[in-house]
This record gives structure tokens, C-alpha cells and sequence, in this order.
């Protein structure tokens, strides 16, 4: 990605996860805004773009955060919300072992009440070690915790897959979680 689309990568998280109304935009039920909408929002905020640039930016995106709709004319994030959105995902079953990358200073925390989604929508299971590294990453020395999740599903706990790789949950209890020694 470039350093262009990343900015506007980022302007567009804020926007269509958790703060459309700076942007003087409305997400409608299913997370999404008008292509045309979001433009003009982007132009106002010193980030003239195409639509063909739009798309180009889209297939970019580094995690594939961004899908439109089958009719092309509305765009949304796929995952990462803090507003209450209804994505449409259907429950899917997940692998055995999902992984979950944080910071030492939520650990304990975490110990006592599970993984809880914070802010988001849900809690963020990533599919593989190294890419739960990265989520870590963000926040400092990064920390993976491996979750049970072929136990979850099993006693009931649902699962979503965002389209770009990403797990949903609403929330994991510790008895789940396998914490480094
Ligand atoms: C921690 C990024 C205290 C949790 C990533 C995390 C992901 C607790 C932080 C997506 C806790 C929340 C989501 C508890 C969890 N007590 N802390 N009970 N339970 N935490 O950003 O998973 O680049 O909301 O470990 O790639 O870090 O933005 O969640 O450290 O897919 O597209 O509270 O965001 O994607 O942080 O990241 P976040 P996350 P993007």
C-alpha cells in the first residue's frame, strides 16, 4: 500500500467503524454508506479520489478491510466496528485453535474476565500465530494467547468470519485460553 492509501485507509476505519457522523455520514443497518457519499466526505477531508481510485484502494488494502456491496454503490468495513452493526455473517464453525494477539499489561485483566470486546463489536480471533503477532504489535511487545475454540463451538459459543480472515466472538472465557507461563 502507499503512503497516500494508507492515510485514507485510515480515515476510511474511522469512518465507516466508528465515527461516520465526522464525516457527516449515517452507517445504515448492514455497516454500509453510499460510494458517492463517502467520496465527497474523503474530498472534503483533503483526500480528492477517483472511484476507479477508490477500487484500486479497496484491492490494496493491506488486511482487505474494506468490501462494497453486489451493486457497487455501497462500501463498508468488514470488521472492527464499534458501532452496532449487523454484517450478515453466518455462524461458521471455526478451526480448533484460533489466536488472539495482546500486550503483558491486559493480561491479567484478561485472566479474570476472558477476552471481552472492549470497545468493538466483538472480539478479534486471528486464523494464524504470525498474523496475531501483528495485532500485538500495534500496542507494543506483542503476546499470543491460543484459544480453544474447537471447545467453544462445541459448547455452543457462535462464530463469525469477517471476508477478510478475521474471527468474530462476542467474548472468551479464560477457561478458554491457554496464558504463556
Ligand atoms: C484487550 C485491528 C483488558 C485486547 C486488528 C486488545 C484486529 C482486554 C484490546 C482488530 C480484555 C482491545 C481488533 C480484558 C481484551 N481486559 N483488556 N478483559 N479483553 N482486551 O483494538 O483485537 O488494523 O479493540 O487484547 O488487526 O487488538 O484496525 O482489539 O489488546 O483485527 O484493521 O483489549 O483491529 O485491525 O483492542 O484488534 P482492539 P484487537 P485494523
Amino acid at each position: 500500500m502507499t503512503e497516500r492509501f494508507k492515510r485514507i485507509s485510515k480515515l476510511m476505519s474511522l469512518i465507516l467503524r466508528h465515527k461516520p457522523e465526522a464525516a457527516g455520514l449515517r452507517l445504515d443497518e448492514e455497516g454500509y454508506v453510499p460510494v458517492e457519499a463517502l467520496l465527497r466526505a474523503l474530498e472534503n477531508k483533503g483526500h480528492a479520489l477517483t472511484r476507479a481510485g477508490l477500487d484500486e484502494l479497496v484491492a490494496a488494502n493491506d488486511k482487505q478491510r474494506f468490501a462494497f456491496d453486489e451493486s457497487g454503490l455501497r462500501i463498508r468495513a468488514v470488521q472492527g466496528h464499534s458501532r452496532r452493526v449487523d454484517l450478515g455473517y453466518a455462524p461458521a464453525t471455526p478451526p480448533s485453535m484460533l489466536f488472539h494477539g495482546t500486550v503483558a499489561k491486559f493480561l491479567d485483566a484478561i485472566k479474570r474476565e476472558g477476552l471481552t470486546p472492549q470497545r468493538r463489536q466483538f472480539v478479534h480471533l486471528s486464523p494464524d500465530h504470525d498474523t496475531a503477532v501483528v495485532v500485538g504489535r500495534r500496542r507494543g511487545t506483542p503476546l499470543v494467547l491460543e484459544v480453544d475454540t474447537g471447545t467453544m463451538a462445541a459448547e455452543g459459543h457462535i462464530f463469525y468470519l469477517a471476508t477478510n480472515g478475521v474471527w468474530l466472538t462476542d467474548a472468551v472465557p479464560p477457561g478458554f485460553i491457554a496464558f504463556p507461563e
